[in-house]
């Protein structure tokens, strides 16, 4: 399966999510070719629709305390529901689909999520940290928002400029 990263504006990325039923070879062949993407971009957080298919499937994967990102770590997260959400956290978050651009984002310091792994088995943990974080990140990307849809008005006109000028960068050097 070939995979490509959707990057902002494509509206493709406003699209909420659909469901995931089926827990068959076309699903595991999906995460599958999710993970190398992932990698291979230093990320850390998936979701489906950042590879142009709409559902609720994302993957995570946190490094270590030394840094290192093993395949051990990685947990893929079905139709994930964050359940309960507390506290309150500020995080500099980036995104895979918003290149060269980070910004703090406030989130709910601890969530407890419930969510059914690749075959379908109902599993629900309570996490705080970078992970929270990541699927609360990763949980909006299903309904079709984005970190910088969370920014100040005013931030988020700079970053529309500044994200701009980026773009007319990349396509003239590309000539
Ligand atoms: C905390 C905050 C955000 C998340 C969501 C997952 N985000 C990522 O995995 C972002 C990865 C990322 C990687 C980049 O590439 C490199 O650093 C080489 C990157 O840089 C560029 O695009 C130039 C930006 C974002 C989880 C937890
Ligand atoms: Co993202």
């Amino acid at each position: 399966m070939n995979l490509n990263i959707v990057e902002y504006p494509d509206k493709r990325l406003k699209e909420i999510s659909k469901e995931i039923e089926k827990f068959d070879e076309q699903l595991h062949k999906l995460l599958d070719a999710m993970y190398p993407i992932m990698m291979q971009s230093n990320g850390i957080g998936l979701a489906a629709i950042q590879v142009a298919h709409p559902k609720r499937a994302i993957l995570l994967n946190i490094p270590d305390e030394d840094d290192e990102q093993s395949i051990d770590n990685l947990i893929e997260m079905i139709n994930p529901i964050i359940m309960q959400k507390t506290g309150e956290t500020i995080y500099q978050e980036g995104c895979l689909s918003v290149p060269s651009f980070y910004e703090d984002i406030n989130r709910y310091e601890t969530i407890t999520v419930n969510y059914l792994d690749r075959d379908g088995n109902t599993k629900i943990i309570e996490v705080d940290g970078l992970l929270s974080i990541a699927i609360q990140h990763e949980v909006d990307h299903l309904n079709g928002v984005l970190f910088i849809d969370k920014l100040s008005y005013s931030r988020r006109k700079k970053f529309e400029k500044e994200y701009k000028k980026m773009l007319k960068e990349k396509k003239s050097s590309k000539k």
